[in-house]
């Protein structure tokens, strides 16, 4: 209850931030980030959206709460105009009536282009099935984001509907990718998803990558964008500039 308040506060005064993870080619080239809420509780200190995301979501918040961090990422991504941001967009904001009409405002206030933005949706929100997800998903597709499957292989997925969403790429989940050189099937499980995903024309990244062993048992099984902690940790604003001056 009372980290609900301090939410709702937050969010009436714009006090969540943004963090972005950079999406790196194997010569350590970024060519996109990954949006993330930040949020520090004025007593309690960082509270992590894994936790305050679904807190919204309860309370009632997630609108303003995702319209928040829409905003601020559109901003943002003007200063990168060769990457992709990618943004994190729940099941909630999907359904919502407001999603659309208040996106395409955003578009005009900021002039971000659709094409420089990349919607992450989460393999367990298509499970659902419902028009209105649906229709909003081939409305963002249409107006040229591009879709990625976030968290792919740990929904309870049957894979049809890959070809029923229009979906551009599939972010491999991060279990899979520590699982390599611990379990004996993940490279296998990996091989397949990416082989899975090639013949099905989508872009495919492997998140949660930490070491350079698993940096190269992607490459070889033909993943070429990783995230994760290898590379770099989700960084403020201005580091995302820092490394973009580097590779000019
Ligand atoms: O950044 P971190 O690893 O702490 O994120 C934890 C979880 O919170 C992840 O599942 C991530 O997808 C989710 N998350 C982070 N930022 C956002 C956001 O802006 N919107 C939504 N819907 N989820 C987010
Ligand atoms: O579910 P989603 O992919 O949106 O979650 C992203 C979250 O994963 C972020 O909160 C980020 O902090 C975390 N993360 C990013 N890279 C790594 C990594 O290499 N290892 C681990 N353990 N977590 C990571
Ligand atoms: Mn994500
Ligand atoms: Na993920």
């Amino acid at each position: 209850k009372l980290l609900e308040t301090g939410l709702r506060e937050a969010i009436h005064v714009e006090a969540i931030d943004v963090v972005y993870q950079p999406q790196v080619d194997h010569n350590g080239r970024i060519v996109g980030v990954e949006a993330l809420a930040r949020w520090s509780h004025p007593q309690r200190g960082p509270i992590s959206p894994a936790y305050f995301v679904p807190l919204a979501e309860e309370c009632g918040l997630m609108m303003d709460l995702g319209s928040l961090i829409m905003r601020r990422a559109l901003i943002d991504s003007r200063r990168w105009p060769g990457l992709k941001v990618a943004i994190n967009v729940s099941a909630t904001q999907l359904r919502s009536s407001r999603f659309l009409p208040e996106l395409k405002d955003m578009l005009r206030e900021t002039g971000v282009e659709p094409r420089s933005i990349e919607i992450e949706i989460t393999e367990g929100m298509l499970l659902n099935d419902d028009q209105p997800t649906q229709n909003t998903l081939n409305a963002l597709r249409q107006m040229g984001f591009s879709i990625a499957l976030d968290d792919f292989g740990t929904g309870y997925s049957s894979l049809s509907y890959l070809s029923r969403y229009p979906v551009d790429k599939i972010k491999i989940d991060r279990s899979f990718v520590s699982n390599l050189g611990v379990d004996p099937d993940a490279e296998a499980l990996i091989r397949a998803i990416i082989k899975l995903a090639k013949a099905l024309h989508l872009s495919i990244l492997a998140e949660g990558v930490e070491t350079q062993a698993q940096s190269h048992i992607l490459r070889q099984a033909g993943c070429a964008i990783i995230q994760g902690y290898l590379f770099s940790k989700p960084v403020d604003r201005n580091e995302i500039d820092v490394m973009m001056e580097g590779q000019a």
